[in-house]
């Protein structure tokens, strides 16, 4: 099973997932520092205080990814590295730390793929209302200007948001995220701000001359739980009609107005419902659907839904009050969610045909699981089943037509995995949080290998 020649393979982090230093060189804070460290919201009160040191260790992992023969990492930018306080002059040193990594990676022969928000949003950018405030948007676009100032000479791949979704839904929607909003209507309107924010950012590095632009969503296909495991299932009317729906929330949201300049009549209803419509000015779509080059797409696990009655709203999911979340009857990660291999394929085909304008990349999949370091090593056999799977179903999708152009697993290393905090290891590379010892498990020595052959 052999992938095309220029297909790029790769694995993704984030800022404050693996960095630490969280006081360093003028760093400012984000709403994950002040929202882990309020209690009860993070699993057993862990922060990204130290999280994998990255910020001192970086060049071990550059070497350690070179090790592995990756040929792109995908990493975010803290913005209150970059501007302590969200705008404003920027802070050297947090733009030198990224200009020396990035070094790093072309010297090692990785091609850097740049995310510029994956949520450290500076809190004093919250403080103004955070993602509600629409200004927030316009700050966005000087500090990617600022960011694409220093290391637009180097970096030709260029996302400007990671899951605007999660961000807006879990983040504003149902607080399980920083910064702990817990409103629909906050949640609609955040998520309208950041599409306004992607689309201003990436008409300002088009206009500098950013060579490749990208939106990454976290997007899913929608099935009932007949078409789990029979796709081709016939689904009532009832059904259909909640799936739609939920196709709408999670993914049209965002990909329409990025690329078709307009939103779903769903989400048009779910706003005028929650907080109403007024946030979306006139002009607004036309800035959000900015030329971008690529989608990418972080995949885990289906969307399993049903025609209600009656489920309680939950404020991640306004416009949803109908409908019957349920789950894949399938085995499980340790995160639970439901192993589902060809969901990929499934999304991957539908989303190379509706918006064929752009091309693809998985830019997220992989799963956590309980592992244990056995002298020295760890026999992960069940991640290495894991990404075999999806690996097969990412081919299954090329060979059915899709612009298919990369993969990369998430995660290079285990890391601060949001209200989870350290329990879930989604690494290819183990890592000790008391010693903060690197160890390849036998996944990213399997990865290695399949990079090695390009296929399966
Ligand atoms: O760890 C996260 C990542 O930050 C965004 N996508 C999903 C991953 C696993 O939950």
């Amino acid at each position: 099973m052999i992938f095309p020649d220029d297909f790029v393979w790769g694995a993704a982090t984030a800022s404050y997932q693996i960095e630490g230093a969280v006081k360093e060189d003028g760093r400012g804070q984000s709403i994950w520092d002040t929202f882990s460290h309020a209690p009860g919201n993070v699993f057993d009160g862990d922060t990204g205080d130290v999280a994998c040191d990255h910020y001192h260790r970086y060049r071990d992992d550059v070497a350690l990814m070179r090790s592995l023969g990756l040929q792109a990492y995908r990493f975010s930018i803290a913005w209150p590295r970059i501007q302590p306080d969200g705008r404003g002059p920027v802070n050297p040193p947090g733009l030198d730390f990224y200009s020396r990594l990035v070094d790093a990676l072309l010297e090692a022969g990785i091609t850097p793929y740049v995310t510029l928000y994956h949520w450290d949003l500076p809190q004093a950018l919250e403080d103004t209302g955070g993602w509600t405030n629409r200004d927030v948007a316009y700050a966005f676009a000087d500090y990617a200007e600022a960011v694409y100032g220093k290391l637009g000479d180097r970096v030709d791949h260029w996302t400007t948001l990671n899951e605007p979704w999660v961000a807006a839904f879990l983040g504003y929607g149902n607080g399980v995220h920083a910064p702990g909003h817990r409103r629909a209507g906050d949640a609609m309107r955040s998520a309208h701000h950041l599409l306004l924010g992607h689309g201003l950012a990436a008409r300002r590095l088009r206009d500098l001359g950013a060579k490749s632009l990208m939106l990454v969503v976290n997007s899913a296909p929608v099935l009932t739980p007949a078409q789990v495991n029979d796709p081709s299932a016939v689904p009532s009317e009832a059904d259909a009609e909640a799936v739609d729906r939920i196709h709408a929330l999670l993914t049209r949201q965002f990909l329409d107005p990025a690329l078709h300049g307009s939103y779903p009549a769903e989400v048009l209803d779910a706003a005028s419902r929650n907080g109403g419509l007024d946030h979306i000015h006139p002009g607004d779509l036309e800035i959000i659907n900015a030329p971008i080059d690529q989608i990418g797409i972080n995949y885990y696990n289906p969307c399993v839904v049903s025609a209600g009655p009656g489920t309680p709203a939950d404020a991640a999911w306004p416009g949803s009050e109908d409908i019957l979340f349920g789950t894949a009857d399938a085995p499980t990660t340790a995160m639970g969610w439901p192993i589902v291999p060809d969901g990929l394929s499934r999304l991957l085909v539908r989303l190379s045909q509706d918006y064929p304008q752009v091309g693809l990349m998985v830019t997220e999949n992989g799963a956590a699981f309980d592992d244990v370091v056995e002298n020295g090593h760890v026999h992960d056999h069940d991640r290495v089943a894991y990404l075999e799977g999806h690996l097969r179903e990412v081919h299954r999708a090329i060979s059915a037509g899709a612009d298919l152009r990369g993969y990369l697993v998430w995660s290079l290393l285990d890391n601060f995995e949001w209200a989870e905090g350290y329990r879930r290891r989604f690494g290819i590379v183990h890592v000790d949080y008391g010693t903060l010892e690197r160890v390849p498990k036998d996944s990213a020595l399997w990865y290695r290998d399949v990079i090695g052959r390009n296929g399966l």
